[in-house]
């Protein structure tokens, strides 16, 4: 698809919210489902990337494996399970391998490349033993891992001919000691990923949540694009994906709420650079910084002074648009000199 400069409308970003936000509920029947993906003659991999959950990797294995169990027998809604460890030193890998998981150490994948560098490498050497068709994603940190994590977010990409990608979208908690504030978690979700996405790639700016570990697309696709390293893993996919299948094969579905262990404040100050490292490193190839300097395009990207803030709310899934000018007072020295 051609995502050149001239073509960006970020009201795409709203079209596409309404066309390709799903909600869970859309899918619950894990038995059609199980049919669909029977029909279609595809078998899946999900893959757990693994450092240092021994708390809850085992939990999330025994979710995946009771849905299975309501599907038909014999046609399971996830063909093959893989845990990807940090060689983690709690035990990760021996909890995920009683549980059934097919353990990898990331360190013995492709090793002539040495060790992993973090998540985005031990997922992208993940796609050298995964077998499936369709290639799932899914954080081994959650603490409140349910079903629809796994049927709702294959839903969409067996169920609607055009989509190819699918991002999960949820509420995220931030869990203190002594408070909940119920959508205070994802804070380089709010702070960086979706302020970068509106200005750069405002095509992105519909999703919920853009850092998402939870999505699925064909293996085919994954192993089309690259794979940046660390933390920068998720939005270097999205960038990619867009270029390389187009916004209309991408879709989110609302999966309700999500709780995940925290990190200080310091450590997702790193998280962000990653993030924000990925989009200069895309943006510099894709020539979107250069249009800026042009000053003969009369729409170029940085007078976009609308914001697009997507959100999960307990009604579902919101795309809310808010004008931001930004205006640029002169020196004051020019405006007295005049007078
Ligand atoms: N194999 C592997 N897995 C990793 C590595 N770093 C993180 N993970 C796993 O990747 C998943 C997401 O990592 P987190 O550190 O929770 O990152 P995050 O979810 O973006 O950040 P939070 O929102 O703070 O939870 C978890 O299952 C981690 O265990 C790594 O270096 N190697
Ligand atoms: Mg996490």
């Amino acid at each position: 698809m051609n995502i050149d400069e001239r073509t960006i409308n970020p009201r795409d970003a709203v079209d596409w919210f309404r066309h390709r936000s799903y909600d869970f509920g859309d899918f619950s029947g894990v038995n059609a489902l199980a049919g669909r993906k029977r029909d279609l003659g595809l078998t899946v991999s999900l893959v757990l990337p693994c450092r240092n959950v021994a708390d809850t990797v085992g939990g999330i294995v025994d979710q995946i494996h009771a849905v299975n169990e309501q599907a038909p027998l014999g046609s399971p809604l996830i063909d093959q399970i893989l845990a990807v460890d940090a060689d983690s030193e709690d035990g990760t890998a021996k909890v995920a391998a009683s549980k059934g998981a097919e353990v990898y150490s990331e360190n013995e994948l492709i090793p002539n490349l040495g060790g992993a560098h973090g998540k985005g490498d031990a997922m992208w050497r993940s796609l050298s033993v995964t077998s499936g068709d369709l290639v799932m994603y899914v954080d081994a940190d959650t603490r409140d891992f349910k079903p629809q994590f796994v049927y709702g977010i294959l839903g969409p990409i067996l169920s609607v001919p055009q989509v190819r990608y699918v991002k999960a979208a949820y509420r995220r908690p931030f869990k203190s000691s002594e408070t909940v504030e119920v959508d205070g978690g994802g804070r380089v979700t709010e702070l960086s990923a979706k302020p970068l996405f509106n200005l750069f790639y405002p095509e992105l700016s519909g999703f919920v949540q853009p850092l998402a570990g939870e999505f699925v697309a064909d293996a085919e696709l994954f192993r089309s694009i690259p794979f940046m390293t660390g933390y920068a893993v998720e939005t270097s996919i999205m960038i990619d994906v867009l270029k390389k299948v187009g916004l209309g094969a991408m879709a989110q579905v609302d999966l309700g709420t999500r709780q995940n262990r925290h990190q200080p404040l310091r450590d997702l100050s790193r998280m962000s650079y990653a993030v924000l490292r990925a989009v200069a490193r895309r943006l510099r190839q894709d020539g979107r910084l250069d249009q800026a300097r042009d000053p003969n395009l009369p729409d170029s990207l940085f007078q976009f002074s609308d914001y697009h803030h997507a959100v999960a709310t307990p009604e579902g899934l919101r795309i809310q648009e808010y004008v931001e000018e930004l205006v640029e007072r002169p020196p004051m020295a020019e405006i007295l000199r005049v007078r």
